[in-house]
């Protein structure tokens, strides 16, 4: 079958054939029936080809933090572009990758002063995973090399993320994965914490589960925790209160690394540059992606504490430390986009603003509790998840047909997991804004009811 959509209002953006572009996480079948496309973007706002306004509920895919299109990241880009268009990062270097290192460590809390770059979120897992074994390794404790994750964790589709991950559909297919991994708990338990605001008070006790983890495997066999200080992709599962500090302290008490995954939660989606900031807790390593140039180029990193930089910094001086990296690493284009997003981050104080409009979110957020279907909502920073009753024998069809309504009838886009409706608009959203999305949610919502 080739697929048609009918010639818009801007032909050079409109393809005439849908068939070749396999399209990821996607529906694809249902989509070239009945595509969804984008045409332009600024602001607060997609626009399609056929000029509809769609608001942006989802910052993209959890990215673009500054808002779309903004003009100092598209000069950045295109003055690096006419600069210097590629520069191998094996045994070279530009000075865009070492100002936006640089920047990244002071942004960082404690002594995080090490960046690792690299392109998505899942290079940026797959990249901390293997610092944590090498770490172990150069610190002659080669057994320590068992990795946790968690239940419903996502950490991007490597065989690594997949296999501390713990979204079921994202491991079935893909046969016996990473061997020695185990998982905690997930943090969801609707009884106790529906209708949460930040933090939970319920579940810091499910981190001592690590303990139990410990006691069964031996603390010499394990490398490395890694948890998302809020579980953005399984539908937003904020962190109980207390629930990270306590997973840092069973961690220093056995000698395991901490790995935060702030490929969502980096970059004020909480309100602060990281979660670590808001959490007090300072991990061992913290990937990012994501946010950290606004969505404006592939670009993904790990910052790591200096104690792991320094225990890899031995050995002959003309000997690379780490056998690790990728063609891309630190690309001119990515770099000089996040440094000009960074500046916009600081100069409009964006991080700051998550924050203050943290309470009028939530309160908007939450207001849509009396909504037909409506099971659960929950709010951190400036995410939300609304979770709708599923359908008898069709899980997910209610959340796609308000995904795809609400896209196609009341120009808003939204992101869709399971029959949970999360959002993350960009920073910069207006209260005006705010009342738009849950003017436009309302009656999404009513029209799956
Ligand atoms: N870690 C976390 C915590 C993520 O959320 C990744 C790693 C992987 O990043 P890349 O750049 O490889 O995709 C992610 C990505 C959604 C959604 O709506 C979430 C992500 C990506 C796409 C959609 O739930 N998170």
């Amino acid at each position: 079958m080739t697929a048609q959509i009918s010639r818009a209002a801007n032909d050079s953006l409109a393809p005439n054939d849908l068939e070749a572009w396999w399209l990821p996480f996607t529906a694809n079948r249902s989509f070239k029936q009945r595509p969804r496309m984008i045409a332009r973007a600024k602001g607060m706002y997609y626009y399609t080809p056929e000029g509809l306004e769609v608001i942006d509920g989802a910052a993209g895919l959890w990215c673009c933090n500054a808002g779309h299109n903004r003009d100092e990241i598209t000069q950045a880009i295109q003055a690096q572009a006419e600069e210097l268009d590629y520069s191998p990062a094996f045994q070279f270097g530009h000075a865009g990758g070492f100002a936006l290192a640089s920047r990244l460590a002071q942004l960082a809390p404690g002594d995080l002063n090490h960046v690792f770059f690299c392109n998505s979120g899942s290079e940026a897992v797959d990249t901390a995973l293997k610092v944590a074994l090498a770490y172990w390794n150069a610190k002659g404790h080669g057994s320590k090399t068992r990795l946790i994750g968690r239940e419903r964790g996502y950490h991007g589709v490597g065989f690594g993320g997949i296999s501390v991950g713990g979204i079921v559909k994202n491991r079935q297919f893909f046969g016996s994965l990473l061997a020695g991994v185990d998982h905690l708990p997930h943090t969801y338990n609707r009884e106790q914490q529906a209708f949460s605001r930040g933090e939970p008070e319920w579940g810091a006790h499910l981190a001592d589960e690590l303990e139990r983890i410990v006691a069964l495997h031996d603390a010499s066999t394990i490398a490395a925790v890694i948890v998302e200080p809020m579980a953005g992709s399984t539908g937003v599962l904020a962190a109980p209160k207390g629930y990270l500090k306590r997973l840092r302290e069973i961690c220093d008490k056995h000698g395991i690394l901490l790995i935060f995954d702030e490929v969502i939660t980096g970059f004020g989606r909480l309100g602060t540059a990281f979660a670590a900031e808001r959490y007090g807790v300072i991990p061992d390593m913290i990937t990012f992606a994501k946010g950290v140039n606004s969505g404006a180029v592939p670009m993904g990193g790990v910052l790591v504490r200096q104690g792991l930089y320094d225990t890899f910094m031995k050995g002959p001086e003309h000997m690379i430390e780490l056998f690790h990296g990728y063609t891309y690493s630190g690309h001119p284009l990515a770099c000089a986009a996040a440094l000009a997003a960074q500046d916009i981050y600081r100069d409009e104080k964006l991080f700051e603003r998550a924050k203050t409009l943290e309470p009028v979110w939530a309160d908007a957020i939450h207001g849509l509790k009396s909504l037909p279907n409506v099971l659960d909502i929950r709010t951190i920073g400036l995410v939300g998840a609304i979770d709708l009753a599923s359908r008898p024998d069709a899980v997910g069809a209610r959340a796609f047909e308000a995904m795809d309504r609400g896209f196609q009838d009341h120009g808003i886009m939204m992101r869709i997991t399971g029959d949970t409706i999360a959002l993350s608009p960009p920073l910069i959203i207006t209260e005006e804004q705010i009342g738009e999305i849950v003017e436009k949610l309302t009656k999404v919502i009513r029209a799956v009811a």
